[in-house]
């Protein structure tokens, strides 16, 4: 569920990349980073574990323009993508509101995609959310190779809600944007639905109307910046992305 802050009149929205290891999810987070101003972006921070085996996942959390008198914010987050680290993908999708679905296109990955995929559909089960209604939309990712899955057989396979997708080559930034733009103009209306009605502060509806979600400014230049933290279990990391969102969230002035 999206954190909200009365107070600060601050609203976090969590949208995670989910997918098959080696899909391209940190290359979206990456060209989105390298694409902000850096007073629209936090660091990009990568969470590591100190398990059998390294591995990374990475949250970026970015300001998305306002709804009536709410600043929005973005945590935009990985998920690993090793079939041996489900717990791990359970955890981050914890009060999920959008997720983009990044799939690999090339032909002897279907399989890849379509596991991955049932496993988010019952990671989603286990946490009470139903993979039917979340927001959700689909990345069909690294369409400059060869050998692709077309797009009517991913459609029919995994699409058949026909909700938005994107063709995309996330390591040229083609479709990256797009893609954030369409979980947004999902995500949104959902969590206005969800967290704010019926609340004293409600967000005048007229006004959130005419909302355009803003968030894309050209950066100058954006030196990456890469924040490795060592963790013992799985809860230290939950604690920590938990502290990580909120930090960003209300220091954010603007
Ligand atoms: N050709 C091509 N390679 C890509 C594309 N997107 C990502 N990659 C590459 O695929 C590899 C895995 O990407 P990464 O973002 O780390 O995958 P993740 O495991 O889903 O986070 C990297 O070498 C990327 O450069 C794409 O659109 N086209
Ligand atoms: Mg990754």
């Amino acid at each position: 569920m999206a954190f909200i802050n009365y107070t600060t009149k601050n609203l976090a929205i969590k949208i995670v990349y989910y997918g098959p290891g080696l899909s391209g999810k940190t290359t979206n987070l990456r060209y989105i980073y390298k694409k902000l101003d850096s007073r629209s972006r936090g660091d990009l921070i990568c969470l590591e574990t100190d398990m059998e085996r390294t591995y990374f996942f990475d949250l970026l959390p970015i300001k998305a323009g306002k709804i009536g008198d709410f600043k929005i914010h973005f945590q935009l987050m990985t998920v690993p993508g090793q079939v041996f680290y489900e717990a791990s993908r359970k955890s981050v999708l914890k009060g999920v509101d959008g997720i983009v679905f990044v799939a690999d296109s090339q032909v002897p990955l279907l399989d890849a995609n379509l596991e991955n995929f049932d496993g988010l559909r019952r990671n989603l089960l286990e946490i009470d959310m139903d993979l039917n209604t979340v927001p959700l939309v689909f990345q069909y990712n690294k369409r400059d190779l060869e050998n692709l899955i077309p797009v009517e057989t991913f459609n029919n396979l995994f699409n058949p809600r026909k909700l938005p997708y994107i063709e995309s080559s996330a390591v040229n930034g083609v479709g990256v944007i797009e893609t954030l733009r369409e979980i947004s103009k999902l995500t949104i209306p959902v969590v206005r639905e969800k967290v704010l009605k019926g609340k004293k502060e409600k967000i005048k509806e007229e006004k959130a109307e005419k909302e355009e979600v803003a968030f894309i400014t050209e950066a100058k230049v954006a030196p990456m910046r890469l924040i490795k933290m060592k963790f013992k279990n799985q809860e230290d990391v939950e604690d920590e992305i938990e502290k990580l969102a909120q930090e960003f969230t209300s220091k954010s002035k603007d």
